[in-house]
């Protein structure tokens, strides 16, 4: 997959060499480029932003560096290396909200293009130019407000570089995990059998996979009944058999 991302903290993206990240990019299953909206200005003072039509508090991002950015990483011609244009994705409180779901759905695009605004965001025209030639997405994390959409842009790529090919060693661990089936992942347990006084569930040292099984079935169900009853009541019907509603 190839990643660009528009910034005007390029520096934000460090962390991207670390880790299984850094891992994913060394071994070339992740393209990932990060480039300084800055690039695309042409003033002395490399001006990105001015005051808001209409009034209000804080600036907007200008549109024309965001334009000759979008120019120069999503083309109208087709390139020798015959690429299509990318999906962009704009993070903002305003968004939908990213999810697991989203985060396959981005997993299989071929080229994502990361905007990410400061200030009080970009100008509107900027993402309406945009899609008139490529698929436009507005995500949001959650009902809070960052500075700007760099964080967001890190939690992200993180949440779709882990669900490329090649990129987890054991690729079972994302069908187990949290979300997964729409609910919470059960509680895990490691060596020692007992710590500090706290022992390990004795199901879980049993042996017996069936009854494993239906431990952490209900435990998950347990789990995301108490910190996301909205979850529980998402789930399709025939997903809950006659003992999960015992549970
Ligand atoms: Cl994606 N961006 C910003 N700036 N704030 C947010 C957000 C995104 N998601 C929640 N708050």
């Amino acid at each position: 997959m190839r990643v660009d991302i528009v910034s005007i903290f390029p520096e934000y993206f460090a962390p991207l060499d670390l880790s299984l990240i850094g891992k994913a990019r060394a071994n070339g299953l992740l393209r990932l480029a990060v480039h300084d909206l800055r690039t695309w200005t042409h003033d002395v003072h490399r001006t990105v932003d001015d005051t808001p039509y209409g009034g209000g508090p804080g600036m907007v991002m200008r549109p024309e560096p965001w334009g000759e950015a979008l120019d120069a990483l999503a083309p109208d011609e087709l390139s020798p290396d015959g690429h299509t244009l990318p999906r962009l994705v704009v993070p903002s409180p305003a968004g939908v909200p990213f999810t697991q779901a989203m985060a396959y759905e981005l997993a299989a695009e071929s080229h994502l293009l990361f905007a990410c605004g400061r200030y009080e965001g970009i100008d509107q025209r900027v993402l309406d130019h945009a899609a008139t030639r490529m698929p436009v997405t507005e995500v949001s994390l959650g009902d809070y407000v960052l500075f700007g959409g760099e964080v967001a842009v890190l939690v992200i790529l993180e949440a779709v570089t882990r669900l490329l090919p090649g990129v987890l060693g054991n690729a079972g661990s994302l069908d187990e995990e949290s979300h997964a089936h729409g609910l919470l992942e059960a509680p895990l347990y490691t060596k020692p059998a007992t710590w500090r006084g706290l022992e390990v569930p004795e199901v879980l040292r049993s042996g017996d996979h069936a009854r494993i099984a239906r431990w952490r079935r209900d435990e998950s169900l347990r789990r995301t009944a108490s910190c996301r009853p909205d979850l529980v009541g998402a789930l399709p019907p025939e997903s809950l058999d006659a003992r999960d509603r015992a549970a």
